[in-house]
Order: structure tokens, then sequence, then C-alpha cells
């Protein structure tokens, strides 16, 4: 029979176009940069994901693989093979003929880490929350180590960094007060005493060193 035929896969391959095609579903390492005169890669993402989502996408690989495999480059022959279309972002659905745009926020798991993606006709981006910073090159939200930038508490306390914030705790041997300040144990009796009910209520509450 003219044109029957079905393909068997090998792993890792998925059948598509009613078993007419093998598609490549190997997931693997994908780069920021190829570097041509000596085809290397840097800038490795921190995800793995197919060949097809790190060099069809917009804006995510120039290479795939270990060792890299520089991606096609668009518009070429080579891209069309790959991607289904001649611009990244796109692909072209083969049972319709259609051009498509690539959700690249579902189709990349981990893309846009601790942000939210947002996926756009021909691209997508990437919000990062307060205490986040958008690292274009890892294409992921990255914590700000607010502590890094300068003495961010005050005398006697310790800055502590945490995910999306920090926190300034009292050096030992000091306690917080409800003005927010550290001060030595003898200091805060004084000040205990002197405070209204609500205040030395709260003061306990602030009190987290066990006694
Ligand atoms: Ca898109």
């Amino acid at each position: 029979m003219i044109g029957n035929y079905t393909c068997i896969c090998p792993a890792d391959y998925m059948q598509v176009n009613g078993g007419h095609n093998c598609m490549d579903m190997r997931k693997s390492y994908c780069y920021r940069n190829f570097y041509s005169d000596n085809r290397t890669c840097d800038g490795e993402l921190t995800f793995n994901m197919t060949k097809k989502m790190c060099c069809c996408s917009y804006n995510i690989g120039r290479a795939w693989n270990k060792p890299c495999e520089q991606c096609p480059v668009p518009s070429t022959n080579e891209f069309a093979i790959l991607c289904g279309s001649e611009r990244p972002g796109y692909y072209i659905d083969i049972t319709t003929g259609r051009v498509i745009d690539i959700d690249e926020c579902r189709e990349i798991p981990g893309v846009c880490e601790n942000g939210v993606c947002i996926n756009m006709i021909g691209s997508f981006r990437c919000e990062c929350p307060v205490g986040f910073i958008y690292n274009d090159k890892l294409l992921i939200c990255e914590d700000i180590d607010e502590c890094q930038n300068g003495p961010v508490c005050q005398q006697n306390a310790d800055c502590l960094n945490m995910p999306g914030s920090y926190r300034c705790e009292c050096k030992a041997g000091y306690r917080f007060t409800p003005t927010g300040q550290c001060l030595g144990r003898g200091m805060i009796t004084e000040i205990s005493a002197e405070a209204p009910v609500s205040d030395r209520h709260r003061l306990l509450e602030d009190d987290e060193e066990p006694r």
C-alpha cells in the first residue's frame, strides 16, 4: 500500500502526526549562549527541557544537551525542521497548519521560578514578587539578599536573609523591645517596669528566647 506506514519511535520519542513522525521528548540541559568559534556553551539553565522547547521558544536557549549542540538559527531550514516555524516563539500545528504560540510558561516547567509567568503571543514574561529580582540570564526570580545591602538592621541586631524578605534578630544577650530596639537584659527590666500593661504583654510576645 502506498503511503500507509507507521513509525516505531525510539525510547523518549513520542509518536506524532498519526504515527508518521517521532518527536524528540528527551529532556536535557539548555544553554543561554553558544560560541561558534570554539563550539562551547555557557549560561546553563537550572531546569531541563526538550530540544524543541530550548531552541524554538522565545528567548530561551542557543544550545542544548551535554555536550552542547547548537540550536538551529531562526529563518533557516534546520530551524523550520525542528520548530515547524520560521521564528522563535511559535510552532505550526501539523494537523491544521496554523501558526500557534508556544506557551513557554506551561511547556517549560521551572521557567520563572518563584515568580508569575505570563504567556504572551510570540513570547512570555516573568513577574517577580516583592523581595525577588528577575535574573534574565537564568530566567528565574531570585531572592534579594537584603542583608548584603549595607546595614539594614539596627544596633545589636543580626540580619537574617529569608526567601522574599529578611529578619532582624537581636544578638545573643540582647532582647527586642516594643520600641523595636535591641537592648541588653538589664535595660529591659527597667523599661518593663515602666511600660503600661499592654506594652508589657507585647514585650512577652516578642520575647522568643527561652527564659
Ligand atoms: Ca508565548
